[in-house]
């Protein structure tokens, strides 16, 4: 199988801690590219032009890191890192979509202060900003239930939490939620997440 990766995604990122977690390194290659250029290499595979692709050994292609997680966890050795049923199941799902969509807020305002050089939309930008706040505190909130716990939630909460160390150093969110600070600076340990650090 081959994984295409940007450095920087966290969205990739999931897929790739995903492939080390469940044991399959030794199956898959990983291909890094620019996804913003759109390689033809990319679009041919994903018409959204996105990272991460993963083309199976038959040809099949498989876009979006929620359905490429949902596939990796039925393949490979490592423990399920989403529960099959019930709420148990559902609850891991909603934490993937929490820190998806903190991490499409941090890439919208970080490409539109980018973007728009010395005219950045600061309103849009602002409204992006608060939507990290608000899951930050939602994340934190919800510590109980998943400390301790090691699954595709906890992935996806790190790799977001991760590319806002990477993108925003200024916000120094572990001031505002330092007991999350904490739990993600103990996962952030893990031989996955080093082996997949973002490099800018
Ligand atoms: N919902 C998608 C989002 C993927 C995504 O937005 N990837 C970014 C990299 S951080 C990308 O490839 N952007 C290029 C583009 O949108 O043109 C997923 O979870 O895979």
């Amino acid at each position: 199988m081959q994984l295409y990766i940007s450095p920087t995604s966290p969205y990739a990122r999931k897929a790739h801690i995903m492939v080390l977690e469940k044991g399959l390194a030794e199956k898959v290659r990983i291909t890094p590219l620019n996804p913003w250029e759109s390689p033809p290499e990319l679009v041919d595979k994903n018409p959204l032009s996105q990272v991460p692709v993963l083309l199976l050994e038959d040809g099949e292609i498989l876009y979006d890191s929620r359905v490429i997680c949902a596939f990796l966890d039925e393949q490979g050795t490592g423990p399920q890192l989403i529960p099959s049923q019930g709420l148990q199941r559902i609850r891991v799902l909603r934490m993937e979509a929490l820190g998806d969509g903190m991490t499409d807020a941090a890439v919208n305002a970080f490409f539109g202060r980018k973007d728009n050089g010395d005219n950045p939309d600061t309103r849009a930008i602002t409204r992006q900003l608060n939507k990290i706040i608000a899951a930050l505190d939602v994340m934190q909130d919800g510590l109980a239930d998943f400390e301790g716990q090691f699954h595709l939630g906890t992935i996806a909460y790190g790799a977001a939490l991760s590319y806002l160390d990477l993108r925003y150093g200024d916000l120094q969110w572990r001031g505002r939620v330092p007991e999350l600070g904490k739990w993600f600076d103990e996962l952030d340990k893990r031989p996955s997440m080093v082996a997949t650090v973002p490099v800018a």
